[in-house]
């Protein structure tokens, strides 16, 4: 188990109209500075396979269901997000490999930084180095 990772309960009002979910600043433990997300993603695709090394983000399934593996050098989860009302915040020094999306699902992501390849680590070695020093 890897004890950093939390699931965030994103408040909602049900209705018999449809449901609303809501985000605001303080449910999300960082300024968000950038939002995108995945969609039409074939189910044999994986996404990610990398670690950032600053940046914190927070993965909700918008729509769908998908897998997320998730490895910090010595221990490693799995983790379903299937529901708009529930938030995987993922911290910095986090493997992830993102598949089985099921057909129509859409992954928003909530990020404290803007985009910066500098801050991936693309490749496992470089990845245990990193956790090691
Ligand atoms: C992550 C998972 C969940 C941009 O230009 N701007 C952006 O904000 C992002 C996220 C990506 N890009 C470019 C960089 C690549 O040329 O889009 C291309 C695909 O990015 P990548 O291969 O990193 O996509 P994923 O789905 O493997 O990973 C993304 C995020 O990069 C990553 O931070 O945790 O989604």
């Amino acid at each position: 188990q890897i004890t950093d990772l939390k699931i965030i309960d994103i408040p909602k009002v049900q209705d018999p109209r449809g449901n609303l979910a809501f985000i605001e600043k303080d449910i999300i433990p960082f300024p968000i500075k950038r939002v995108y997300y995945l969609y039409d993603v074939p189910s044999s695709a994986h996404r990610g396979g990398h670690a950032h090394k600053k940046l914190f983000q927070v993965l909700v399934a918008l729509s769908g269901s998908f897998e997320v593996h998730l490895k910090d050098g010595d221990n490693e989860t799995k983790i379903t997000l299937n529901k708009p009302d529930k938030a995987l915040l993922i911290v910095p020094g986090i493997w992830r490999e993102i598949g089985n999306f099921s057909s129509g699902s859409v992954c928003l992501v909530l990020a404290s930084e803007e985009y910066d390849e500098e801050d991936y680590i693309r490749d496992y070695a470089d990845f245990e180095l990193f956790k090691r020093t």
